[in-house]
């Protein structure tokens, strides 16, 4: 067991989603064995006046049908999460894991943990998803732990009938994706996406990964077992445990007791070495030149600071470097923007009470034809055209420096 909290987090968990399906059989249940125990009596008195019957025999095999039926359905109710998942995984012969666009290791680590439930009923998988795989923490994820995972433009390209969701709950992000009706959905977002079959969604977690954890230490599997039982693979071990770190800034923040529990649970088959070159893989010249740029060309008013690193090859190195210089001293919120292609890419970070970065970053273009820019309170970002940011607006149009103090008056919330 992993521990008595996760039980009780997974028991309530269980209880406050299948609510309803507990009322609904739990009463007839109940109800029913007065009912169930009338009916028998009447049988039993019907065989009682059977001539040549043995009435006493009859009614005590009726009772034992009665008797086996309502332990079948408490078996059925009792039923954790994790066995009910595998049934569902069993009931088909393929399945496709999808993922959402850009996925994190989060993402990746679940659909690993779904694939070593699938291989133990006999079910393929294919692992897909939407978008690309860049950061190089989750590229580093791929290739240490020699996954591979198979990248859609539409649906047409999903390889099974049977889609299985995780760590989202409704397919976004590709040609199609509407029309898909996943059959079991595991996730730890807020949303409304179900599964046909099954849904399995704990918004109080802090990682998907940890929903996967608890489902092997419900069915009893042991991470690096050498006495010959079910065994989480050190692979897959390192893997949840490295999916619930990255989602938890390394268990700092948005964590519940169960990435507590689920991290001990899964610390015996930890590979360290592996867990180190996924967490701290080599990094690209040109992401630490734009941090290094960044730092450089910082100009910080009271609290807030913009930089502008200039032209960049990878635009992925732009939301990078403005992690980086939210670390600063005295920093409590902050704008990097950097040029591809005419186009200037915002990255902001807030750690400020009284700065939504989503906000302020939306505010700043505003009246920019055909710009765009939001988020989150903490993290947001945004595009524009520079031509359509000098010529076209807002007023006469503006020069990147003079977009420079609009963003540091959204910031301040003088612009709106
Ligand atoms: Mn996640």
């Amino acid at each position: 067991m992993i521990g008595s909290s996760t039980a009780e987090s997974a028991d309530w968990n269980y209880g406050r989603r299948e609510g309803g399906t507990f009322i609904v059989v739990g009463e007839p249940l109940r109800g029913m064995s007065p009912g169930v125990a009338g009916g028998a009596v009447a049988q039993a008195d019907a065989v009682t006046s059977l001539p040549g019957g043995r009435p006493a025999i009859a009614a005590g095999a009726v009772l034992v049908v009665v008797a086996l039926v309502a332990v079948g359905w408490w078996f059925r109710l009792r039923r954790s999460p994790a066995a009910r998942f595998r049934a569902v995984l069993a009931g088909r012969d393929e399945i496709t894991v999808l993922l959402h666009p850009n996925p994190d290791p989060d993402a990746m680590a679940a659909a690993m943990g779904v694939q070593a439930l699938a291989g133990t009923v006999d079910t393929d998988v294919t692992v897909q998803y939407p978008g690309q795989i860049q950061r190089q923490e989750n590229r580093a994820f791929q290739t240490v732990l020699e996954q591979d995972f198979e990248q859609i433009e539409t649906a047409g390209d999903l390889e099974a009938d049977s889609v299985v969701l995780v760590d989202h709950n409704e397919p976004r992000g590709f040609h199609g994706s509407d029309a898909i009706d996943p059959v079991a959905v595991v996730d730890h977002h807020p949303g409304s996406g179900t599964g046909a079959e099954f849904t399995d969604v704990r918004p109080e977690y802090g990682a998907c990964a940890t929903i996967l954890a608890e489902y092997f230490d419900e069915l009893g599997w042991e991470p690096h077992n050498t006495d010959g039982g079910p065994s989480v693979s050190d692979t897959l071990a390192t893997g949840l445990l490295y999916g619930i770190q990255s989602d938890t800034k390394r268990l700092t923040n948005g964590c519940s007791p169960a990435e507590f529990d689920a991290a001990s649970f899964l610390y015996r088959g930890v590979d360290e070495e592996r867990l180190d070159r996924v967490a701290n893989p080599q990094v690209n010249a040109e992401v630490l030149e734009v941090k290094a740029r960044a730092i450089t060309n910082r100009e910080v008013r009271n609290a807030f600071a913009v930089s502008d690193v200039g032209d960049v090859g990878n635009v992925e190195s732009i939301p990078q470097a403005a992690e980086e210089l939210l670390r600063l001293e005295g920093v409590t919120a902050i704008v990097v923007l950097g040029r591809r292609d005419g186009t200037l890419h915002l990255s902001g970070r807030s750690r400020d009470d009284r700065v939504h970065m989503g906000k302020a970053l939306k505010a700043s273009v505003k009246d920019i034809p055909m710009a765009e820019g939001g988020g989150h309170a903490r993290m947001g970002g945004g595009q524009l055209s520079i031509e359509h940011m000098e010529g076209l607006g807002p007023g006469d149009g503006l020069t990147v420096p003079e977009f420079r103090d609009r963003l540091f008056e959204a910031m301040t919330g003088e612009l709106q």
